[in-house]
């Protein structure tokens, strides 16, 4: 059955307020559509002026992954200890990562503000592979099946957010990819201070005070191998389909109890 990506973006003066896409067979899409634009509509951030939807046949099967397992990092410790531990678990040098997570809540675009995509570093020379510094690299073609999005609600219980949702599905796919060795997110929401680190083979580690709360500034950081085909790289990123289709654990983990994971 031919299967539909239905994208949704809305802006207010020409500034960003919300986006989002589906991925669905086509007797879904009149449906989909309809809910992503009244999900537009009645955005926290405020009335758009401005909504676009665009509804495409998929040119390529999908690829179905199961969702990374996640670790709530239990609090106590100040954030950075635990990014240096969390770090000291991946490829990612310590001192690389904090410094990424240091420039992302100073603004990494390089006008100082937030990047509309994502940064690429390369590791360990901490060198920044993106082609456009302001725009960054956008992950798309992305989505969760309904049972896996339930699964998922169940198992999270209130820690559940759609942000969280969305984030854990766009992290399955960028892990996906041989070449990304970690991801660093922060929200640019100013109250959504809840943010992660995906480490390759360990899974999506939520931290729960990553910002300050009120700071309108956050991004997302790839860190990748060395010698990555970076043309291959974005490619995927941007026009591979993936859908979600299961989840792993969910469960909580201390600064302590992460030595377990070497
Ligand atoms: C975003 O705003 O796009 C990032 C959301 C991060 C979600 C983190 C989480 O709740 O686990």
């Amino acid at each position: 059955m031919a299967l539909f990506s239905v994208k949704m973006r809305s802006s207010k003066n020409g500034l960003h307020i919300s986006g989002a896409e589906r991925i669905v067979p086509e007797e879904r899409v009149n449906q989909v559509v309809l809910s992503l634009l009244d999900r537009a509509r009645k955005h926290s951030r405020g009335r758009p002026d401005f909504i676009s939807l665009k509804v495409e046949e998929l040119k390529e099967e999908p690829v179905y992954l199961k969702a990374l397992p996640v670790y709530e990092v239990k609090g106590g410790a100040p954030t950075e200890t635990l990014l240096e531990k969390l770090f000291s678990l991946s490829e990612v040098p310590v001192s690389l990562g904090l410094s990424f997570y240091r420039q992302l809540l100073k603004g990494i675009s390089p006008s100082g503000g937030v990047m509309r995509g994502a940064t690429i570093v390369e590791v360990p020379s901490g060198r920044r592979l993106e082609p456009d510094s302001e725009r960054g690299v956008r992950v798309s073609y992305i989505d969760i099946t309904d049972e896996a999005a339930e699964e998922l609600k169940r198992t999270a219980g209130n820690k559940y957010t759609e942000n969280f949702k969305e984030a854990l599905t766009l992290s399955t796919k960028v892990l996906n990819h041989p070449d990304v060795l970690a991801e660093l997110c922060i929200s640019d929401d100013p109250d959504y201070t809840t943010g992660y680190l995906s480490i390759k083979n360990l899974g999506y580690f939520r931290l729960f005070n990553l910002k300050p709360s009120g700071l309108p500034l956050g991004g997302r950081v790839f860190f990748v191998r060395k010698g990555v085909d970076l043309k291959e790289l974005i490619s995927y990123f941007e026009t591979k389909p993936v859908i979600v289709s299961s989840v792993s654990n969910y469960s909580s983990v201390s600064l302590e109890e992460m030595e377990d994971f070497r």
